[in-house]
């Protein structure tokens, strides 16, 4: 760590408060070139003891920058972790205020709820796939806090991940009724194709999103608890969203997702 605890809850509060005013603000690793990636984590920790302070419930984990897609189009090559809370969640078909937002885009993820809690290090595709209870689609709504979506990873991962709205909905669906890996999905605006991809998109398998992030956390000495909803990341690029535009997501086996901005 380089940076010292006073600093660390600053940084938190100024992000979170950018999150809770929907406005932008510059990288933080500007002002803290030397931030480390514990000091990053450290910074998305405090946001969580905020958030959970406050007695907003943490309900998911999520996976960040796991495919190729999303890599290329923030110009990083590692995945990130993050969370998310309970007041981040819509219904299926709902509305989504873009006021309360700053630049939101949305992302197709194909999300596990777990059965058996998940420890690494040495965790792997096999261990999650026995952990999997089900499967579920699932909109992530990212937003970052960043002027122009433009950061790095350090300053992304302080930032929950960009973490702002997701929509869960479609139709769970057992491990076997599902094949992860060839997974179509077609994301649409306005009735409009523009993006798609498969399960595969993500690391090679969704279930090893899963697997990298019990291996993240068993680094900083914690596990994935049994009964946990993780988000494993968007397939394809994500695509910016404004007032009036209508989003539906179509996933193999799964159903689909939907929602309008409003
Ligand atoms: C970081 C969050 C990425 C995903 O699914 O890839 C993410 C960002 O691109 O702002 O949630
Ligand atoms: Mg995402």
């Amino acid at each position: 760590m380089k940076l010292d605890r006073k600093t660390i809850e600053q940084l938190a509060a100024h992000l979170e408060s950018a999150e809770l005013e929907a406005r932008d603000v510059t990288k933080i690793t500007d002002d803290h070139p030397q931030m480390d990636w514990d000091d990053a984590y450290a910074i998305q920790d405090a946001i969580r003891a905020r958030k959970e302070a406050r007695g907003q419930r943490t309900v998911g984990l999520k996976a960040g920058l796991t495919s190729f897609a999303k890599m290329k189009q923030m110009g990083v090559d590692v995945p990130c972790f993050g969370f998310v809370s309970d007041y981040m969640a819509r219904p299926d078909g709902g509305e989504i205020a873009i006021k309360e937002l700053i630049h939101p885009k949305v992302e197709a993820e194909i999300c596990v709820v777990t059965k058996a809690p998940l420890t690494g290090p040495g965790c792997h595709v096999g261990t999650v796939l026995a952990a999997i209870d089900f499967v579920v689609p699932a909109v992530e709504i990212i937003d970052s806090r960043y002027r122009d979506f433009k950061f790095d990873l350090k300053s992304v991962i302080a930032d929950n991940t960009s973490a702002s709205r997701f929509v869960v909905g479609g139709r769970a669906r057992r491990l076997d009724d599902v094949d992860l890996r060839t997974l179509g999905v077609v994301l649409e605006k306005n009735g409009q194709i523009v993006a798609m991809a498969a399960g595969a998109a993500v690391l090679g398998h969704p279930a090893a999103a899963v697997a990298m992030m019990a291996n993240h956390l068993a680094a900083r000495g914690q596990g994935i608890p049994a009964g946990s909803f993780i988000m494993t990341g968007g397939v394809t690029e994500a695509i910016a969203v404004a007032a009036g535009d209508a989003i539906a997501v179509r996933f193999q086996d799964l159903g689909t997702v939907s929602m309008r901005f409003v």
